[in-house]
């Protein structure tokens, strides 16, 4: 569904190739060809679901065991999945440009392991991971325990007294993520705008950028000066912000922009 014409890509690629401090800002459109179902748009996991009934604080209270086999269904999804060769061209591209960073709103950790494949010493300290990990946990009674890391064993969520519960204090586990109307962390944000304001340019893969605060990253960027490059399947909110906004596939295209 490529739309993106040779130009297009060749004045992006000479914006992107030519930045040292390059911010990739993405979301759930560049895991898409991995197998991970997006949000929104054709197939996505909101479609069945509605955001409100399961990404949410008072969802978890009211129903845990229902919450917990929504993302227990997507950590079995998500671990059959793989990098795919957008994941790939970013980490390779971060790990020969150090000043740069990936700030990602999936919670899928495909990111992370494209960056640790890239460069086994820097790693996931490249991807500031802006809503949690899927494959994290932490107890209910966090920060007063302080029970919270990663956590892939098997969710029995069939009942909620099969629902993992914390080996410190016996409490509830929660994944560790975060769900609407819930702050994101204070370091994550930091580094995010912080790499905003100081990008030489933006590159923004498969976002719908409606969620904030994230989807205000890539427009703080955009704002401070730096170029955008867009790749997405559709027109977004940011498209307007763009030097260059890409209509096409994540995996065909960001390759395309950033390898040598
Ligand atoms: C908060 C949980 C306050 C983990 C998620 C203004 C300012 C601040 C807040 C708000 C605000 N306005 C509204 C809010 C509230 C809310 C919000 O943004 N609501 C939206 C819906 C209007 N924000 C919040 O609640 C945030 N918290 O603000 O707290 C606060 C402050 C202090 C103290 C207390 C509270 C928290 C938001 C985080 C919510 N958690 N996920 C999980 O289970 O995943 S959000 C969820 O949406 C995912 O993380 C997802 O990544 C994210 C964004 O979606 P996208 O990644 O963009 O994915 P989507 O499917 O939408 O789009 C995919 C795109 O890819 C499409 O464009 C498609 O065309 C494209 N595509 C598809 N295939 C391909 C492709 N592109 C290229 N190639 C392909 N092959």
């Amino acid at each position: 569904m490529t739309a993106a014409t040779a130009d297009e890509i060749a004045r992006a690629r000479t914006i992107l190739r030519g930045a040292r401090r390059l911010l990739v800002f993405t979301g759930a459109g560049v895991s898409a060809e991995s197998g991970v179902p997006t949000f929104r748009g054709p197939g996505g996991v909101w479609n069945s679901y509605r955001a409100e009934e399961l990404a949410t604080p008072e969802a978890f209270a009211r129903d845990a065991r229902l919450v917990w086999e929504w993302y227990a269904w997507r950590r079995t999804l998500v671990a059959r999945c793989e990098p795919n060769a957008a994941h790939h061209a970013i980490a390779r591209h971060v790990a020969a440009h150090p000043e740069s960073l990936v700030v990602t709103q999936n919670v899928d950790g495909l990111h992370q392991r494209a960056a640790r494949e890239a460069d086994p010493t820097r790693g996931g300290t490249s991807v500031v991971a802006l809503h949690g990990h899927l494959f994290g946990v932490r107890c209910t009674r966090w920060p007063a325990c302080s029970t919270r890391g990663t956590h892939v064993a098997t969710i029995d969520a069939t009942s909620a007294d099969t629902l993992p519960r914390c080996e410190r204090c016996g409490a509830l586990l929660r994944p560790d993520v975060v769900w609407f109307g819930e702050a994101l962390e204070a370091t994550d944000l930091e580094a995010a705008f912080d790499a905003a304001q100081r990008a030489d340019a933006c590159l923004v893969v498969g976002t719908s950028a409606v969620v904030q605060p994230a989807a205000s990253v890539a427009a703080t960027a955009a704002r401070a000066g730096a170029p955008l490059i867009e790749v997405n399947a559709e027109v977004t909110p940011l498209s307007r912000l763009a030097t260059v906004s890409l209509r096409g596939r994540a995996a065909e295209l960001v390759p395309a922009l950033l390898d040598d």
